[in-house]
């Protein structure tokens, strides 16, 4: 059997492939623990500096392969904790940016992951369904956390109650994405971006993504104490003196030692 996640490192760039091309990369449970291994991995790798999540073929992730569900000895509850919340609480809280680079349908739980990563690029037939309310479940796998914040309550209610599938020029106005890039040129323009996010101080990207993770949950007050401690972590690193050094020196910063 093929491997269900291909991972390549270049430049610093570890891709992460969802590879079942022909159920439009419908997740499994071989699919979603090697994921998380995978992130784990890079997460550790010394050589990476940003992840990539990307899918095989036309589909980005159709969420959960529902060929895998019947017969499955684990309840919905059980499955959940289980498979994809630890894999959702891994994109969040690895050290490094994660983008998901949505490179056609993300549908259910893989329309959270689509919303999960710290950046969002699309290609240009990408689309979104929160497909869940077709088979009479929940969102899950934290689109009910993602989404509100995006869109507010009420667009993320009918987005879920009438499963409407959202496309590329409207998930850019929604701020579903970030950027959208043409179909025929997305590996290549996603490589590129992530290539200029990897020479960014990784130090102080892993801190802010730290703060940026509490700040929206949390309150003003406590965002403003986060910020003074994580401040102290990020100002006691090389990078910064980096910074500082090449700012004085009238030169680009080498945030990447050798
Ligand atoms: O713990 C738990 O289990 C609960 C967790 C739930 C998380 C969830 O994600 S629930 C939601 C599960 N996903 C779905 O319900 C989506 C089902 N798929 C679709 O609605 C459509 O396939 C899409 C809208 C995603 C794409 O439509 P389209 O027309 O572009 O493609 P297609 O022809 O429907 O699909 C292509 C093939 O992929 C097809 O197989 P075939 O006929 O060529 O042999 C189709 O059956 C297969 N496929 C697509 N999605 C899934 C799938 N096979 C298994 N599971 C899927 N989710």
């Amino acid at each position: 059997q093929d491997n269900v996640i291909l991972s390549r490192t270049r430049a610093g760039v570890c891709t992460l492939t969802l590879n079942r091309p022909d159920r439009l990369n419908a997740a499994n449970d071989d699919l979603l623990l090697t994921l998380t291994a995978e992130l784990k991995r890079a997460g550790a790798d010394a050589e990476v500096r940003v992840v990539v999540i990307t899918g095989a073929g036309r589909g980005f992730c159709a969420g959960q392969d529902l060929g895998d569900v019947s017969g499955r000895d684990m309840t919905f509850t059980e499955h959940l904790n289980a498979t994809y919340n630890p894999l959702i609480r891994t994109i969040r809280t690895l050290d490094k940016p994660v983008i998901s680079a949505v490179n056609g349908v993300a549908a259910g739980a893989g329309a959270s992951l689509a919303l999960a990563g710290d950046i969002r690029l699309w290609a240009q037939s990408a689309r979104l369904i929160e497909v869940f309310s077709n088979i009479a479940l929940v969102p899950d796998s934290g689109s009910t956390w993602f989404l509100p914040r995006l869109v507010g309550y009420n667009r993320a209610f009918e987005l879920m109650a009438l499963a409407e599938q959202v496309g590329a020029d409207a998930a850019l106005k929604m701020g579903l994405c970030e950027h959208v890039f043409a179909d025929d040129t997305f590996a290549d323009d996603v490589q590129a971006y992530a290539e200029r996010l990897a020479q960014r101080p990784a130090n102080a990207l892993k801190l802010t993504k730290q703060a940026l993770n509490a700040a929206v949950t949390g309150t003003l007050d406590e965002a403003l104490d986060q910020e003074a401690a994580l401040q102290q972590l990020a100002g006691d690193h090389w990078e910064h003196q980096e910074g500082v050094t090449a700012f004085k020196e009238k030169r680009a910063p080498n945030f990447v030692r050798a």
